[in-house]
């Protein structure tokens, strides 16, 4: 695994970024550990404000089985899937209402890590709420259903930690294996922004925020 880790991180791996706050995991990939630890009541609060209005739900692939991951969205879109596709779209399909808005203190912490890690001005207009509980996975994939590849992405970790599998541009090759832990941000764009990259199977667990799970917040720019 050792020899997996250095084959996949960039060279520039060793580097430092925004004064020792990040660390460099490939040409476009920042880890900023605990960057959002101080914030996450707050989030949490938020995402509970979320899904009182636009509750979690299994979504179905479209080969139709049900994912182990739970989803809401806020903001202007929401990622869905279901039996014709995947999709960003601006109403729930569960209420046909808009998607709640996306909280001051998500764009604020989307854009601030993103400017940290060298992507300035970006404005996300999608959030995808993930949660985890144990026994829940997200197999290797491509974020691909967005319009401007050439937008970041802002992922935001809560509660319970997972490892994540960060692979190259195919779905075979060796995997790059790294936790994310509560509070964790990682920002990833440019070169990396078409990596497969999944989450394994979340353990068993209690986290004095989250209970027993996992929250993740995905930031884009949709359209
Ligand atoms: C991709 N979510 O919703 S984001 C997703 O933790 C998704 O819920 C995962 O993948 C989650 O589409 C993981 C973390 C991540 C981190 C670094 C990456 C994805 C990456 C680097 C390159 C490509
Ligand atoms: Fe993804």
């Amino acid at each position: 695994m050792q020899q997996d880790l250095f084959s996949l991180v960039d060279d520039s791996g060793l580097d430092a970024v925004a004064g020792g706050r990040g660390r460099r995991l490939g040409p476009g990939t920042v880890l900023f550990p605990g960057l959002a630890a101080a914030d996450a009541p707050q989030l949490v609060a938020e995402i509970n404000g979320v899904a009182a209005a636009a509750p979690f739900r299994h979504m179905q692939t479209p080969g139709g089985q049900a994912m182990s991951v739970a989803m809401s969205n806020c903001g202007p879109l929401g990622w869905v899937s279901d039996r014709a596709g995947y999709r960003y779209q601006a109403s729930d399909p569960a209420s046909g209402q808009p998607w709640p808005a996306m909280p001051a203190a998500f764009r604020q912490l989307a854009g601030a890590a993103a400017a940290l890690a060298g992507f300035a001005d970006f404005v996300p207009d999608a959030c995808l709420i993930n949660r985890y509980v144990p026994g829940a996975r997200m197999s290797l994939h491509q974020d691909r259903d967005e319009r401007d590849f050439s937008q970041p992405i802002v992922s935001v970790s809560l509660g319970l930690p997972v490892i994540f599998q960060l692979a190259g541009e195919t779905r075979s090759g060796p995997r790059l294996r790294l936790p994310l832990a509560h509070g964790d941000v990682l920002v990833w764009g440019g070169p990396d922004r078409l990596r497969f990259h999944g989450v394994q199977t979340l353990a068993a667990g209690e986290h004095p925020l989250t209970g027993a799970c996992r929250y993740n917040l995905t930031f884009r720019r949709a359209s």
